[in-house]
């Protein structure tokens, strides 16, 4: 892959005189997202306003608590940023109450889990195998080693969620929190029917909305913040801002949910990440995003159907969203996920290998790829380029990584990158 050394528009200037070794690490990245096309599902490419304020002197500031409840002196004006992205992030979800210091997706999940629930009790939540995520009760991970958990998977026939399965299941086994939302499911969750079960089981109802965040604020997808008593999402995926995590929730919870993550789980909050979730969700507000959303959705429908038409099989059919899941067993039975994966980083195309539901090979193999819009999306691809690549992909999966043919498609993506350039 192409890499540069020096970058002459002055980016990290200081850090090129003081520290050269880093420097180079870090044009070396430069470039590389400069010139790959991003199609790792959860992955975007922020605005130079958001770099900007995570990169600000706010880094320097404690601000344990909450505004004009720290533990610090010197918080007038953090106090001020966090509350501008407290407001931000209700116009845009239409919440009761939101947390914004979350460090992560995962912490923001753990803070409700503590909120709710008491080591052992019973979780129900979509197994990782079937488009899950590690914090909703995978064994390896806190939230499976603390709580009893239940998953729910997808239909063998139909390769989506069963909503009469989860209902059934939730009777069976009553858990306390019923969680719902996914890192690697194509179609839309149905939150309101979700809602329903938790109720008549009794249960608290918690919606992960990390990938689709976006889609809901564009109306893209149904919203579950009337359906859930606690939405957590991560900022920096669909919602284009820095890496980090929230919480909404119903305002009877806000007081035992703002003490899980302070002093529950986290000590001061990254306040220059927090500026970055107020500039994002700035953006967020304005009428662009809802178009940048909606193309988001249809570039992932136009990949989704130039990869049927070449002969793959995507779990459940295609997508509803922002990602689909390719099967590679149907053109490509000797090929593994981690293959593919390799050869078309070489060519320039960054995805990730993806369990599919029922996969017998092992996750570190996988059947699949998880292919995503929303970073290409941003750089300005359109359907047009979206059906070209849908042709590389193709091509460089079927060379089973004939090294020319993967040279040939990495010039061809250098050229298309050139054409659409990073915001930043
Ligand atoms: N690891 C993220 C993803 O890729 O979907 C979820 O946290």
């Amino acid at each position: 892959m192409a890499s540069s050394t020096v970058d002459d528009t002055g980016l990290y200037a200081t850090v090129r005189v003081q520290d050269p070794r880093l420097y180079e690490m870090l044009i070396a990245e430069v470039d590389r997202q400069s010139n790959c096309l991003e199609m790792i599902a959860s992955e975007n490419h922020v605005s130079r306003a958001v770099l900007e304020a995570v990169g600000s002197v706010l880094t320097n500031k404690y601000a344990e608590g909450y505004p004009s409840k720290r533990y610090y002196g010197g918080c007038t004006f953090v106090d001020q940023v966090e509350d501008l992205a407290r407001e931000r992030a209700k116009q845009l979800f239409g919440c009761d109450h939101v947390n914004v210091q979350p460090h992560s997706g995962s912490q923001a999940n753990m803070a409700v889990y503590m909120a709710v629930l008491e080591p052992g009790d019973t979780i129900l939540s979509l197994d990782l195998a079937h488009g899950g995520h590690l914090s909703h009760g995978l064994k390896a991970n806190f939230s499976g080693r603390f709580y009893n958990v239940v998953h729910y998977g997808v239909s063998r026939q139909t390769e989506t969620i069963d909503m009469d399965d989860i209902r059934r299941m939730a009777h069976e086994h009553k858990p306390k929190l019923l969680v719902t939302g996914a890192s690697a499911y194509p179609r839309t969750i149905d939150f309101a029917t979700f809602g329903q079960i938790a109720r008549e089981v009794g249960a608290y109802h918690m919606a992960d909305i990390a990938h689709i965040a976006g889609l809901i604020v564009a109306g893209l997808h149904p919203s579950p913040i009337p359906h859930a008593d606690f939405v957590t999402t991560t900022t920096h995926k669909t919602l284009r801002g820095p890496r980090a995590g929230m919480i909404m929730c119903k305002a009877e919870h806000a007081k035992a949910l703002d003490s899980r993550i302070f002093p529950g789980i986290q000590g001061g909050p990254l306040m220059h990440v927090i500026a970055g979730k107020a500039a994002a969700f700035g953006e967020a507000l304005k009428p662009e995003f809802k178009v940048y959303q909606r193309r988001i959705v249809e570039n992932a429908k136009t990949l989704a159907d130039a990869l049927i038409a070449l002969g793959y099989r995507l779990v459940s059919g295609g997508t509803d969203n922002h990602l689909m899941l390719v099967d590679l067993r149907q053109v490509h039975p000797d090929i593994t996920g981690k293959d593919a994966e390799g050869w078309l980083e070489q060519a320039g195309i960054i995805v990730n290998k993806n369990m599919i539901p029922f996969d017998e090979r092992k996750p570190t193999l996988t059947s699949g790829l998880r292919i995503g819009t929303p970073a290409v999306t941003t750089r300005g691809l359109g359907p047009a380029e979206i059906k070209t690549v849908a042709g590389w992909i193709h091509e460089v999966i079927s060379s089973h990584g004939h090294e020319q043919t993967a040279a040939n498609v990495r010039s061809q993506v250098l050229e298309m990158c050139g054409r659409f350039p990073l915001p930043h």
